[in-house]
């Protein structure tokens, strides 16, 4: 893993990570933004309260009683990229491997809600975890619309990639918010708050929002004139070869990736450039990864036909219509790159 802070845990997938379909759990990205708390499930309890007719209490018990659902779903973080925008943003110097594409089970959130009862003055729902603030800093919680909250496909989840939930990645309860940056999918989770208003903490009003429109690169943009980033957006990495590596002239070459997309997913078509972007050619989509959320793998067979630099691209369009761009906009807070 690549290191980006040791004290607060930040750990970045290498570039060979997306070689694989399913990260396994020691290459999963790690980002803590105060420390791993130690929770013991004999002790652990969610608690259900705020605008419901029936605050809750459960135990992973009574959790696990409620019909389980999995799925395949990327979690990438809002800041993935950032090191890459021009002029450069503080915060975590992510590359390209802030994201990992997980197998999560668990329980679906809106049958969460629906045995508190959710009174018709919901609007969000906020989260809390067992991590504690240390100094000034505010409580790690977010919110999500109700709407979301009620999806289907958003679940509470106790496992990964067919393991108990590991401690970094939230053990023992996890948000899964699908097509979502991953600072809603809140880990270590004890509580869920049903408001009646948009919540007004730190990480909702300050932290975690975009213009929502391309503005000049270096701009301040006031929080309130952004909005929270949710949907992630269409993507592609190329897996192989690797950055400055050297392959014949005359012989065969494989270009490989992974690509995904947010609520506009999934991704429909990937396009592999050799000639820094002055033409494409559709790569092949593995057929057997037909998830709604999850990253699909793209290959695509190449000869280098001289010896000469290339400059390899590869572009994912998803079933919204919408194309990866050469680079994103820039972004005050150096989002969804
Ligand atoms: N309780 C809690 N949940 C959290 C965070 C946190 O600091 N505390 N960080 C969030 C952010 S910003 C990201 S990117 C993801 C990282 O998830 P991972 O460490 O499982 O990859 O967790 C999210 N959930
Ligand atoms: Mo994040």
């Amino acid at each position: 893993m690549l290191v980006r802070s040791v004290r607060p845990e930040d750990l970045e997938m290498p570039l060979s990570g997306f070689a694989d379909y399913i990260t396994p759990i020691e290459h999963f990205f790690v980002r803590t933004h105060v420390y791993e708390p130690q929770v013991n499930l004999d002790s652990w309890r969610l608690r259900v309260e705020g605008e419901v007719s029936t605050p809750l209490t459960l135990t992973m018990q009574d959790l696990k009683k409620l019909p389980p659902v999995e799925l395949v779903c990327v979690v990438e973080c809002a800041g993935n990229g950032r090191s890459f925008y021009e002029p450069p943003i503080p915060g975590a110097q992510w590359g390209n491997g802030a994201v990992g594409n997980g197998r999560w089970r668990g329980v679906r959130l809106a049958d969460v809600l629906k045995r508190a009862g959710v009174k018709d003055s919901a609007k969000e729902i906020l989260f809390d975890g067992a991590d504690e603030p240390i100094g000034t800093m505010p409580d790690f919680q977010r919110s999500i619309p109700v709407k979301k909250a009620q999806d289907s496909n958003t679940i509470l989840a106790y496992e990964m990639n067919g393991e108990t939930l590991p401690a970094k990645h939230g053990f023992p309860l996890r948000v899964v918010a699908p097509g979502w940056a991953s600072d809603s999918w809140v880990k270590w989770l004890t509580s869920i708050r049903v408001l009646d208003k948009e919540h007004d903490g730190f990480w909702m009003k300050s932290a975690y929002r975009h213009p929502g429109k391309p503005v000049a690169p270096g701009t301040a943009v006031p929080a309130e004139q952004m909005q929270p980033v949710t949907s992630l957006r269409v993507k592609s990495v190329i897996a192989t070869p690797l950055d400055g590596a050297q392959a014949l002239a005359g012989k065969p070459l494989m270009i490989a990736g992974v690509a995904w997309s947010g609520d506009a997913g999934p991704v429909t078509a990937v396009d592999v450039s050799v000639d820094a972007g002055r033409t494409w050619t559709p790569a092949a989509l593995r057929q057997d990864q037909r998830t709604q959320f999850g990253w699909r793998q793209w290959q695509f067979h190449w000869t280098p036909p001289q010896e000469a630099y290339y400059t390899i691209l590869a572009r994912a369009h998803d079933a919204a219509g919408n194309t990866q761009p050469i680079d994103q906009e820039w972004n005050p807070s150096g989002y969804l790159w």
